[in-house]
């Protein structure tokens, strides 16, 4: 299976770094990070030792991989460079990197306009996480954006950071009462990781779109999920970026035909990180249960997780709209203490009984879940290394999901860990 697609088909969080990781694990040339930023926080934990990726993709502890960060992905030189020394630090070298020419900057006036924005939409703030993606990708849009290969004439880069400067200093100023930006400032920040990039940075598209063609095998990681999606998301409670599979063929540069595989990352339960609607939210003892025994809390920001039982609706939609060929179940195992355990099969939306997500996100925003109760297992799943080795309950959970979410079950996670891993199929 030459291209798959690894993808998160709730808010994000589900388990992509390690489900990557793993895939990782067995001969891949090719790991690639189409969207999003360093706003990711994927997880691997590999002999009990724990790393977190950020803007790497997360095979990064397999050298013969090459990592590559495409045209879709918006850079942050700074926390870039960070991460690799991070990794360097923990004997991990990350020397094969590979950068896309076309990739969007971002620059200490996107996270500081990210910031300041949030500040101002006080209690109707999206819930970034900070990082600058929203106004790099906006810039990116508007056209007024900054690549990396603007890096390369100085005379280019000053004109674009003024040209964009000239407009956001008045917004900061006159909107946001907020000092202005100094143009030299950040044109000899960007100019300060030069000599560093250059020699990663490469047309990733041709690249890939080669690599293929000698039928090597290339892993498209998915950052942020489904229901974040700008366009089929919770707008506006979304990021900016297209985290479905369509944005993965343009961000990468790379053609739907020529995808063979996308897995969906699916917890046995639902969380979500900043605002908005989320219909099996809970906000009890079980809600805190689950963040407590999930772990539920940012790699990035720290920020606690907002939790909910597992949701069949957006399963289905998730499958529907990235056309996914398999779901990986993950954190089966933080179920094991629960005497019964609730699943959303359909929505009462205004006293009308749905079974799709509704068309409208006002609809959503009144969506109340209708449950199916399953019996929980009450014990440690931790140790199971196939279907078999699951207690009967749990056996009985996993197949009742893989019915109604819209696309078989590929594996299931027991733990964090690489090897906690139960492949069906
Ligand atoms: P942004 O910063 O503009 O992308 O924020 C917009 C929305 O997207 C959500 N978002 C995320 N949700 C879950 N996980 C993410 N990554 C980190 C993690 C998050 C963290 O892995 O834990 O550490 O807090 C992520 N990145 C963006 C965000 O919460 C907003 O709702
Ligand atoms: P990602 O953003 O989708 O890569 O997910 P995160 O890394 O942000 O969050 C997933 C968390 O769950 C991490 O702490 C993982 O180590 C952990 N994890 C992944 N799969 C499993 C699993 O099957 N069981 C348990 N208990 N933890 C898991
Ligand atoms: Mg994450």
């Amino acid at each position: 299976m030459p291209a798959i697609v690894v993808l998160g088909a709730q808010w994000g969080d589900e388990g992509k770094g390690k489900a990557t990781d793993l895939l990782g694990s067995s001969p891949l040339d090719y790991c690639v990070r189409t969207s999003g930023g360093n706003n990711a926080g994927h997880t691997i934990v590999v002999n009990g030792e724990k790393f977190d990726t950020h803007l790497l993709p997360s095979t990064i502890l397999n050298p013969d991989c090459v990592p590559v960060i495409a045209n879709g992905v918006v850079v942050d030189p700074a926390a870039l460079f960070s991460e690799i020394d991070g990794f360097a630090a923990r004997g991990v070298h990350v020397d094969n990197l590979v950068v896309s020419a076309n990739a969007h900057l971002i620059t200490s006036y996107h996270t500081t306009l990210d910031k300041v924005t949030e500040r101002f939409l006080g209690k109707n703030l999206i819930g970034t996480t900070g990082r600058g993606i929203g106004p790099t990708y906006a810039d990116k849009i508007s056209r007024s954006g900054i690549r990396v290969a603007d890096l390369f004439d100085e005379k280019i880069l000053r004109q674009k950071i003024e040209a964009a400067l000239d407009f956001k200093n008045q917004v900061l100023a006159k909107v946001y009462n907020r000092r202005a930006i100094d143009a030299d400032q950040v044109v000899e920040e960007l100019l300060s990781f030069v000599d560093r990039l250059r020699p990663m940075v490469a047309d990733t598209s041709l690249l890939l779109n080669r690599a293929l063609d000698d039928g090597k095998t290339v892993l498209f990681e998915g950052a942020q999920a489904t229901m974040l999606d700008v366009d089929h998301g919770t707008y506006p409670f979304v990021t900016s970026s297209s985290p479905v599979s369509g944005g993965v063929c343009t961000g990468a540069g790379v053609g739907p035909t020529r995808i063979d595989r996308v897995i969906g990352v699916i917890k046995a339960y639902t969380t979500r990180v900043g605002s908005g609607p989320f219909p099996t939210e809970l906000h009890d003892e079980d809600g805190e249960k689950l963040r407590t025994v999930g772990g539920e809390f940012g790699v990035t920001t720290g920020r606690p997780r907002r939790c909910g039982w597992y949701d069949a609706v957006i399963a289905r939609y998730a499958a529907r709209v990235n056309g996914l060929t398999e779901f990986c179940l993950t954190k089966l195992d933080v179920l094991g203490d629960w005497e019964r355990i609730p699943v959303c099969v359909g929505y009462e939306i205004d006293g009308v009984r749905h079974d799709e997500m509704p068309m409208t996100q006002s609809e959503f925003h009144h969506a109340k879940p209708v449950y199916e109760f399953f019996d929980g297992w009450n014990s440690d799943i931790s140790g199971a290394r196939s279907f078999e080795d699951l207690p009967k309950n749990a056996q009985i959970y996993v197949r009742a999901l893989e019915e109604m979410s819209g696309a078989p079950f590929w594996a299931v996670g027991v733990g964090p860990s690489r090897e906690q891993t139960v492949v069906l199929r």
